[in-house]
């Protein structure tokens, strides 16, 4: 019988099974925090801190079975990842497990288009459903336009809007987001951390309050997975000013699919999609068919995109002339 702590943080048969298939004496728990060197799992007796290997890179939202002194990482059923590594071409997972992916953008922040699309692409990469939360929307007059002209530019996600200020949509959100596993990404200041202590309950993480001499400003600076009373958990992660997604063809497909509904009738299959002959994209822009904003930011994600892999094969090529160079020692 499964602990009711495990099933808060979001258990499901598949660890059990998991567990039962791989001999282990049950499931462990769920990691919470990670820090260099050591992760805090969330057990059925309480947190605690155990010691990880090199060889064993674990992400807050990860479950584990076994033991604390023999933890063994169980599958994944979805990963949020981003480009990492010293080359900044390394798919690098940030957190696991998660169900939703939830955007929080400020409703008086400039909307970026091309970042926003980023996010998008990695939920959907990750496997996961998105939600872009409209925040603050006590500070403007109407908070619902915003969310409907930002739905519109991001090919029509679900939007919702909030303020933990007034408390105008929480209970929305709240349901919305019942027994998910969630992950609030955004730019800093949006209020991803004012959000999580609003829906965990307490004070667990500390929001960016200006302190009194005005420095000091308190940003996230690690991933937290947090517990909510409710049901579920939300996993709050530091703001970002630039995301980079490991883009891979399904999350673009899904983030772009007004677009790339248009790209196979290019007459070319190479095509730029510029001033080339027979390009349908341009003459769905010039229709209006398609948003010439969007298309933006799609060709960005498709230029970094490309770039990567040709950085990767470089990268690849001089490895390898560099190693067939080396000669024996005498
Ligand atoms: N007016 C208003 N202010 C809010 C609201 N939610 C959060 N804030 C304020 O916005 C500031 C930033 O909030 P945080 O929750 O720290 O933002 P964050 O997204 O966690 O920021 P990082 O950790 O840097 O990524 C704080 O001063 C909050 O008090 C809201 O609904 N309305
Ligand atoms: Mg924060
Ligand atoms: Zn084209």
């Amino acid at each position: 019988m499964p602990d009711a702590r495990l099933n808060a943080l979001g258990l499901s048969t598949a660890q059990v099974e998991e567990c039962q298939d791989r001999d282990l004496p049950g499931v462990l728990g769920r990691v919470s925090r990670v820090d260099r060197g050591f992760a805090t799992i969330e057990t059925a007796q309480g947190a605690l801190r155990i010691e990880t290997q090199a060889s064993q890179e674990l992400v807050v939202g990860d479950w584990l079975g076994g033991t604390a002194d023999q933890a063994v990482l169980l599958t994944r059923h979805s990963e949020l990842a981003r480009l990492g590594g010293p080359h900044k071409d390394q798919r690098q997972t940030v957190v696991a497990n998660v169900d939703l992916v939830v955007i929080v953008h400020s409703a008086v922040a400039q909307f970026r288009l091309e970042l926003l699309s980023t996010f998008l692409v990695m939920a959907y990469d990750a496997g996961a459903e998105a939600l872009v939360v409209i925040s603050k929307s006590d500070l403007i007059d109407d908070a619902d336009a915003v969310a409907n002209h930002i739905s519109t530019k991001l090919g029509g996600v679900e939007t919702m809007t909030m303020s933990t200020a007034t408390g105008y949509g929480l209970n929305a959100l709240r349901q919305r987001i019942k027994d998910q596993s969630i992950v609030l990404l955004g730019e800093s200041g949006t209020g991803k951390s004012t959000l999580t202590n609003e829906l965990s309950g307490s004070e667990q993480l500390t929001a960016g309050e200006l302190s009194r001499s005005g420095q000091g400003k308190h940003t996230t600076t690690h991933r937290e997975l947090i517990v909510l009373p409710t049901g579920g958990v939300v996993i709050d992660t530091p703001g970002v000013r630039d995301a980079a997604s490991f883009s891979g063809e399904h999350g673009i497909a899904m983030a772009f699919h007004d677009i790339c509904d248009v790209v196979p009738h290019c007459r070319f299959s190479d095509c730029e999609h510029g001033d080339t002959a027979g390009c349908a994209v341009s003459e769905a822009l010039a229709s209006g068919a398609l948003d010439l904003e969007r298309v933006t930011a799609y060709l960005a994600e498709i230029a970094q995109r490309t770039a990567i892999t040709l950085r990767a094969e470089e990268r690849q090529r001089s490895s390898a002339s560099s190693a067939r160079g080396r000669r024996p020692k005498a």
